[in-house]
C-alpha cells in the first residue's frame, strides 16, 4: 500500500550560479523545486511509499521533473501529461545568509499543473494512501485547483487522513482572498502545519503558538513553526467532539542549531519528517525532532532537496534529553 499521497505543482528550477540580483545573475544551475514533490522525495529517501499526482506539460522539463522524482523513489505514475500547457518553471536569486532578501520569479501562469481538477488528476489515485499531503499553494494557481482541495479536504468517512501546509506564498495570490481560503483549507484537515511568521502575515495573528492555536481551533494536530528557535505542537485528546472540554497536549522543542544555507525546502523537510515519525507510531515528541532534523538537513544545502539523516542516526540524536538537544 501507499502510505503517503501528495498534490502539487512541481517546477524546474534555476538556482543562481552567484549571488545578486536577478537582473545581475548570468546564468543558473538547473534543479526540482516543488513544496509537495519535496514532501514526497523525502519521505521516499526515508523509506516511506510516497506517490506523487500532478500534471507536467509534454516537454523535456516535465520529462526532467518526473524522472528526477521517481529517482528518489516517489511513485510518478498517477503523473499527467498535458500536451497544450507547459511545464512551470521559476527562477531564484541568492540572499544574505538564510535566504532573507531573495527573490523568486515564477514563470508557471497557465503551467500544466494549473489545470488540475477532479477531472483532469486521477482522484482514485489521490485517497489510496494513508495519508493525503497537500499544501496552500495549490489554492493559489487556480479556481479548479482550489475547488480540488475543496472537496479533498471535505469531510467524508473514510478519507485518509489529511495533513496541510498552509505554505502561503505571497507571490502567487496578489490578495485573492487567502485568509480566507487556507483558513478553510486548514479547518478541513487533520493535521496542519503553519510558519508563526505566515499565521501574522495570512491571519494577522500575533502572540506566540497559542494565539495561533486560538485562531485555529479545529485541526486536530497542529504544529505551529517557530523558525530557528524550535516548533510547537498542539494536539487535541482524541475521540472528543466539539465543544473540546479537555485540554490539548502542548509540546515545544527547539530547534538544533545549524549553519543555514537557504532555507527553501527546510518546511517540506520539516513536514515529511513528522510524517515519516507519525506513520512510524512515534510521540509527539520525537515527530518534532524528526521533523527538525530532515530540515536541518535541508537548511545546509542551496537547494530543495537534502537527503534526511539515516534513520538509525536520526533515531538515536531524536531519543536525546533536553539539555544534549538543541
Ligand atoms: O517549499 C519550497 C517551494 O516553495 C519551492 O520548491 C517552490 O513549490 C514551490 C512554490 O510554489 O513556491
Amino acid at each position: 500500500g501507499v502510505d503517503v499521497v501528495t498534490l502539487g505543482e512541481s517546477m524546474v528550477t534555476f538556482l543562481p550560479s552567484r549571488p545578486g540580483r536577478l537582473a545581475d545573475v548570468p546564468s543558473f544551475d538547473r534543479a526540482i523545486g516543488g513544496a509537495e514533490s519535496n514532501v514526497a522525495c523525502v519521505l521516499a529517501a526515508a523509506g516511506h511509499a510516497a506517490r506523487w499526482v500532478s500534471r507536467v506539460g509534454a516537454d523535456g522539463f516535465g520529462d526532467h521533473l518526473v524522472e528526477a522524482i521517481a529517482a528518489y523513489g516517489v511513485d510518478t505514475s498517477r503523473v499527467r501529461r498535458d500536451p497544450l500547457r507547459p511545464t512551470g518553471v521559476y527562477f531564484r536569486t541568492a540572499g544574505e545568509r538564510g535566504g532573507a532578501g531573495h527573490e523568486v520569479a515564477y514563470y508557471r501562469a497557465g503551467s500544466a499543473a494549473s489545470a488540475m481538477a477532479a477531472d483532469t488528476v486521477d482522484t482514485a489515485a489521490l485517497t489510496a494512501g494513508r495519508i493525503l499531503h497537500l499544501t496552500g499553494i495549490t489554492a493559489a494557481l487556480s479556481a479548479s485547483c482550489r475547488a480540488l482541495l475543496g472537496e479533498l479536504t471535505a469531510p467524508r468517512p473514510g478519507r485518509p487522513l489529511i495533513s496541510f501546509d498552509v505554505n502561503h506564498r505571497p507571490g502567487l495570490w496578489r490578495g485573492t482572498g487567502e485568509a480566507r481560503v487556507l483558513r478553510e483549507l486548514a479547518g478541513g484537515a487533520d493535521l496542519v502545519f503553519v510558519g508563526e511568521d505566515e499565521a501574522e502575515e495570512v491571519w494577522g495573528v500575533r502572540g506566540g503558538p497559542g494565539a495561533v492555536r486560538a485562531a485555529l481551533p479545529e485541526p486536530p494536530v497542529l504544529v505551529v513553526k517557530q523558525g530557528a528557535r524550535g516548533a510547537t505542537v498542539f494536539a487535541r485528546p482524541p475521540g472528543q467532539e466539539p465543544p473540546y472540554e479537555k485540554a490539548d497536549t502542548v509540546l515545544f522543542v527547539p530547534a538544533p542549531g545549524v549553519e543555514v544555507v537557504a532555507t527553501t525546502g527546510a518546511g517540506d523537510a520539516f513536514a515529511a519528517g513528522f510524517l515519516s515519525a507519525s506513520l512510524r507510531g512515534l510521540g509527539l515528541r520525537e515527530r518534532l525532532r524528526h521533523g527538525q532534523l530532515c530540515a536541518a538537513a535541508a537548511l545546509t544545502v542551496p537547494g530543495d532537496l537534502a537527503p534526511p539523516p539515516a534513520r538509525g542516526h536520526a533515531d538515536r540524536l531524536a531519543a536525546l534529553d533536553e539539555a544534549e538537544w538543541g
